[in-house]
């Protein structure tokens, strides 16, 4: 029996976060890119050690952007209905079997566990060279273990309060994971490009607190360090699993729509959640926020 769309979508409701955060994304900075996977040299390898991340522009062509977008909008128009991964804004949930297919996109937040459903989106999370810049970092073999992506509608994508994604993932807290986080659209300030802390990799895990969403308190985010991360569509940004990093909501009419991969060297393996725990979350701590 075929599921009703209220079985099939999750919902998301808002945490808020309005002109009180704009202190946390004002960027002193903005990071720079090397053009195409094939000009990362060692020197931008070291930098990524150096700095948690690495921009790669123009890292993936504009067929296979426009192939990933297709995908996505086939996913979120229900056209493969054995996918569930699409999570709407909870606001939308009574109008949403009313929406037509286009005017879908502009109420999602984000697809999860998407690659096994279209071929052109596990293509992009796939590709040789991206993988073989990963192997450079990691000096392992990249094992992708999450794949997502984040979509802010104009006007009202919301914010992804600062986190560190290591405290997302039950691995041993130091594990060099890698985030790919490409561009679909022109990632700006204005429509919630990442921000990101350079080199507060280097400064280990920290407490995450459940505030307006699973986030690093708004009073330790180090803002006089912040730096914008903008990106073309086709861009992406690499980063280490301990950096600093997150997106102001939108202020902008133009959709900021973004994929996420997550990787981690092959020979990791997971630990407990108490053993998570004890390093990334707050309950049972001596802290406040
Ligand atoms: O794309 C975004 O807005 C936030 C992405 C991110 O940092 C995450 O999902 O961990």
């Amino acid at each position: 029996m075929a599921s009703t769309q209220a079985e099939r979508y999750s919902f998301d409701p808002d945490t808020g976060g309005g002109d009180e955060i704009a202190h946390l994304y004002q960027a002193g900075g903005v990071a720079y890119g090397v053009d195409g996977f094939d000009g990362v040299t060692d020197e931008h390898v070291a930098l990524f050690h150096e700095q948690g991340f690495l921009v790669v522009n123009d890292a993936f062509s504009p067929a296979e952007v426009e192939g990933a977008l297709a995908g996505l909008l086939d996913l979120i128009g229900g056209k493969n209905p054995a996918f569930k991964g699409v999570q709407f804004e909870a606001a939308v949930r009574d109008r949403l079997p009313t929406l037509p297919a286009e005017q879908r996109q502009d109420v999602v937040r984000k697809l999860a566990w998407f690659v096994e459903y279209d071929a052109r989106l596990k293509a992009l999370s796939a590709h040789p060279r991206l993988l073989a810049t990963l192997e450079r970092i990691m000096g392992d073999r990249p094992e992708l273990f999450q794949d997502m992506a984040l979509l802010k509608p104009p006007l009202v994508g919301r914010e992804k309060p600062w986190h560190q994604d290591n405290a997302y993932f039950n691995f041993p807290p130091e594990t060099p994971v890698v985030g790919a986080w490409i561009a679909l659209d022109e990632a700006v300030p204005e429509n919630g490009c990442m921000h990101i802390i350079p080199g507060s990799q280097r400064e280990g895990p920290v407490v995450h607190f459940k505030r307006r969403d699973w986030q690093i308190c708004d009073t330790g985010v180090a803002t006089s360090r912040v730096v914008a991360a903008p990106l073309r569509p086709g861009g992406v940004l690499l980063f280490h699993g301990l950096l600093h990093h997150g997106t102001p909501p939108s202020r902008s009419t133009r959709r900021r729509r973004a994929l996420q991969y997550h990787y981690k060297p092959a020979a990791v393996g997971k630990i407990s959640g108490e053993e998570h725990k004890a390093v990334f979350g707050a309950d049972g701590k001596d802290v406040e926020c």
